[in-house]
């Protein structure tokens, strides 16, 4: 992503850095660093361990270690330390805009009101990584149900938390601050699309999107934005945070396709985290039976 030169030479000033102290450092660099969580994974559950594929969940270890989260740190290895001290409590998620209902929810109100489950899904990142992750969450179609969404809603907005004094990445001006993506409506309502409030049957972690983010598996992983504060149906096609900041290179789409290139890297492969072969990246990241209907008559290469 953009600010991946940043992050690779943070990444290399770091290698050169315990290379030079240690002969070992090198893999240690390229593996996720151990968990600012202690005890998290400890009795962490998931209620199978492995994806609909037969693909193996990714170890609890990596998930929480290995992060994208741009408001505390450019450095996926970082992430999880910077958010160490992060409170999310408590916290309000307000579901508004073209509604007949609109309403804030505490945390504890939304769990109390959708029957949690547990999801284990497919995350493709952009960069061409990918891991499998035992979710529990709900459908955001119920939440959504609920609110009574207008005629005229076509859309629906998500942004995520500002807090700059305690989000270390928010004062970074690296790139545009809050977090905001979006869905047409008809994803939005997608039996797979999910607020995740949980992982391998725990609460969030804060690295992960504590306490309630957005999971969409057929997408690559920037649409599944973290620490939701604010969900807005609108009538026009929101710009989400990776277009603004670049457009030629992220759309409002973001449909998971081996066959569109970034056009930095090949999409056609990715690296499983823990696996030593990369895998062929499929379409719609292996959810196009379910989903490809939505995407009916659009030229998936023009609309990325
Ligand atoms: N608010 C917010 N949400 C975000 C991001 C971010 O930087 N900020 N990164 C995205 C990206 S690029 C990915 S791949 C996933 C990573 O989720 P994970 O760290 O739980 O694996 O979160 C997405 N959601
Ligand atoms: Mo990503």
């Amino acid at each position: 992503m953009t600010p991946e030169r940043l992050y690779l030479s943070r990444r290399r000033f770091l290698a050169a850095g315990v290379a030079a102290a240690a002969g070992a450092a090198v893999t240690a660099a390229c593996r996720p660093a151990a968990t600012e969580q202690p005890g998290f994974c400890t009795g962490a559950r998931a209620l199978a361990d492995s994806d609909e594929t037969g693909a193996s969940l990714t170890a609890c270890e990596s998930i929480i270690s290995y992060n994208n989260y741009y408001e505390f740190s450019l450095d996926k290895e970082d992430v999880a330390q910077q958010a160490g001290a992060f409170s999310t409590s408590p916290w309000t998620v307000t579901v508004g805009g073209l509604v007949g209902k609109a309403r804030t929810f505490t945390v504890e109100e939304l769990l109390a009101a959708y029957p949690q489950e547990e999801r284990i899904y497919r995350m493709r990142c952009v960069e061409a990584w990918s891991m499998v992750v035992p979710w529990t969450g709900f459908g955001l179609a119920s939440l959504l149900a609920d609110v009574a969404p207008l005629p005229t809603a076509r859309f629906v907005r998500f942004e995520s938390v500002y807090d700059p004094d305690r989000m270390p990445g928010q004062k970074a001006n690296v790139i545009d601050f809050p977090y905001v993506e979006g869905l047409r409506l008809d994803e939005a309502r997608h039996d797979l699309t999910i607020l995740a409030t949980g992982l391998y049957g725990k609460p969030l972690p804060v690295q992960d999107g504590a306490p309630i983010r957005l999971v969409v598996p057929w997408k690559y992983g920037f649409k599944s934005i973290k620490a939701i504060v604010k969900i807005e149906l609108v009538e026009e096609m929101p710009v989400s945070t990776w277009t603004k900041q670049s457009p030629g290179e992220y759309g409002f789409y973001a449909n998971v396709n081996p066959q569109v290139d970034h056009p930095r890297w090949s999409q056609a492969s990715e690296r499983r985290i823990g696996e030593l072969q990369r895998r062929p990246t499929l379409l719609f990241n292996g959810y196009g039976d379910r989903v490809a209907g939505l995407y009916a008559g659009m030229d998936l290469g023009k609309d990325y």
